[in-house]
């Protein structure tokens, strides 16, 4: 089944694939105005699409409602995968280039054989684009100008850049006379690893004076739009802010609809139906023209009034993807998320011995000051000489350290010690058995020939777990959000293997990573594979960062139960031994 969004998606790609074809200006039209249709359509769309009420819309023809149908019910249009079998694939990327329309990359990809942006940018430098019918000097400028930008910021922004802009603006508004309410909405209030822009909502009686005050943000850099109730804002930063402004009464509505995602406001919007109702960002009203009889509706203060009102229980934010929140709250089981301060300790954090900036008292007495009982100390192991890895001698140096360090801290904090220890290209350890047995726990991650293919890599790092001596795997992807991919891994079996070995499983919540992803963890879960929630801090600053791991397991459904980083220090020492004594 797919969506009402992704169909306005292909009808307008099918325009786009039209235009660059030549096809007659109607017929693309037709596929453009057939987009907009949908996207006004506020009923529900998989039921219109069942019952074959799409071609009754205004703009909508036989011939399209036909092809929407297809694509609806099967999931695929056989049409659409034809024409585009005739362009090369990466052509949608030129589409993403400010100023480039239909006519535009036709002109480049028939007369010039351009289908990638890097190759529109050789052509743009080297003067064969201002030649161009329709082109000319100006056009090639800007659009080196726009593929430089658009490098510059792929657009998206980590959860912790964007996470530094919220929480100021926040405070820019704090103590303002006419806020009764304000929340952070969207994709930052989910908890999503990286952020398009922000959204910030605010109830209050005087919007003129609360987009006043927004404007007057020291750190904007330009202001986009401007209306009554919203403005849109880029900030030096290089992200966008949108502010939206409500009165008292709709901003549980608002904030509902603003935090998204579309596809859980969509399954909401649909329950409303039911029962005569319409949701939208200001109320939940009778249905206009419904043929039911609309059922009472209940007062509604809060989102969590909204939910009740809808038969569900509160969904955290940080749920609302449509990954099956839905059916939880309505059966009443959904899990009882982790917090922050159910944590009382972390296992995988690097000190000035391999590539940290704190030594290893500064790291523990920062975290005995956060108020965690045990710090795990996990520097690198040697092959990972450019990070400074330790050797045998070195690590059982430091070993020696914190048992005599241990001896100043109080019962109620320990330092434990570990090692990150380097999986190497064939899947044997960087250091033997024997070594390993004298540390607490072992962090077991790859850090080099990233390049294995999916089965190789696979087998590589379930060989690894297989290492009795091997507690947790370290960052399972490798990947850094923003700048590398991850390399090729198939996760649904690290986490078999994962539970065969009674290996745990890292939720590194270094904000470049958040690895493994939170669309995995539900899986884990179900199969009994514990998580370890680690900041990998190389300074004492990034122990903070277990804050975004935080946000990680929660949009994973993850618990205190799943999570041994809440186990007090002896449960957790038992548990550590574990998988060794087995
Ligand atoms: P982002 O900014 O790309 O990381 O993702 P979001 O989720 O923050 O998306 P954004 O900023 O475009 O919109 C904020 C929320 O507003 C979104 O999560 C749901 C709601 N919303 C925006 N546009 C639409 C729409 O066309 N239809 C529906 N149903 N909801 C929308
Ligand atoms: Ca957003
Ligand atoms: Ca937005
Ligand atoms: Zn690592």
């Amino acid at each position: 089944m797919k969506t009402k969004e992704q169909t306005i998606e292909l009808l307008e790609t099918i325009a786009r694939l039209l235009e660059i074809k030549g096809e007659n200006p109607f017929k693309i039209r037709a596929y453009t105005n057939a987009a907009r249709a949908l996207e006004t359509f506020s009923d529900n769309f998989p039921a219109a699409v069942a019952e074959n009420r799409i071609g009754e819309l205004d703009g909508i023809g036989d011939a399209i409602a036909k092809k929407i149908s297809e694509y609806v019910q099967t999931g695929a249009l056989e049409y659409f995968e034809k024409l585009q079998a005739e362009f090369p694939e990466t052509i949608f990327e030129l589409f993403e280039i400010p100023g480039l329309g239909g006519k535009k990359v036709k002109a480049l990809y028939e007369q010039l054989g351009i289908k990638t942006i890097a190759e529109l940018e050789v052509a743009a430098k080297d003067g064969r684009v201002a030649e161009l019918a329709g082109f000319g000097a100006k056009t090639a400028t800007n659009l080196i100008q726009a593929i430089e930008r658009r490098r510059k910021h792929s657009g998206r922004f980590l959860l912790s850049d964007a996470k530094i802009w919220s929480d100021e603006l926040v405070e820019h508004f704090q103590g303002h006379p006419d806020v009764s309410q304000i929340s952070p909405g969207g994709s930052f209030r989910r908890g999503r690893e990286t952020i398009g822009d922000l959204d910030i909502l605010i109830a209050t009686k005087q919007p003129e004076r609360i987009i006043e005050h927004f404007l007057q943000f020291e750190p904007i850099d330009r202001v986009l739009a401007r209306g009554e109730t919203k403005a849109s804002v880029l900030l030096k930063c290089g992200i966008q802010a949108d502010l939206r402004v409500v009165a008292n009464h709709e901003f549980p509505f608002a904030l509902g609809y603003f935090t998204g995602s579309k596809e859980h406001n969509v399954v909401l919007r649909g329950r409303a139906l039911q029962n005569g109702w319409t949701l939208n960002e200001y109320r939940l009203g009778p249905e206009p023209g419904s043929k039911k009889v609309p059922k009472p509706i209940p007062e509604i203060q809060t989102e969590a009034d909204l939910y009740r009102a809808l038969g569900l229980a509160y969904i955290p934010p940080e749920l609302r993807e449509n990954h099956g929140e839905i059916e939880a709250a309505e059966k009443g089981e959904l899990p009882n998320l982790i917090e922050l301060q159910n944590l009382r300790g972390t296992f995988h954090n690097h000190t000035s011995e391999s590539d940290g900036h704190n030594t290893l008292r500064e790291m523990a007495e920062a975290a005995n000051q956060l108020g965690l009982e045990y710090l795990g100390i996990a520097d690198h192991s040697k092959s990972s000489f450019q990070a400074h890895g330790l050797d045998e001698k070195s690590l059982l140096r430091q070993v020696e350290q914190i048992r005599e360090l241990n001896k100043a801290f109080d019962a109620d904090f320990q330092i434990l010690s570990g090692i990150e220890c380097d999986i190497l290209r064939d899947g044997q350890l960087d250091f033997p058995d024997e070594v390993l047995a004298q540390l607490d726990y072992v962090v077991a991650s790859v850090h080099a020939s990233f390049t294995l293919s999916e089965k190789e890599m696979t087998k590589r790092i379930i060989r690894a777990m297989e290492n009795r001596f091997v507690t947790i795997l370290g960052h399972p992807t490798g990947r850094l959000l923003l700048s590398r991919e991850p390399y090729q891994v198939d996760l649904v079996e690290i986490i078999k293997a994962a539970q065969a070995t009674g290996t745990v499983i890292e939720l590194n919540a270094n904000p470049r990573r958040l690895d493994m992803d939170w669309r995995y963890w539900k899986l884990a879960k179900e199969q009994g594979v514990r998580c370890a929630i680690n900041p990998d801090a190389h300074s004492v600053r990034g122990l903070q960062d277990l804050w975004f791991g935080i946000k990680a397991a929660r949009k994973g459904w993850l618990t205190r139960e799943d999570v041994i980083n809440c186990l007090r220090l002896t449960d957790m020492q038992k548990l550590l031994r574990k998988k060794r004594d087995s």
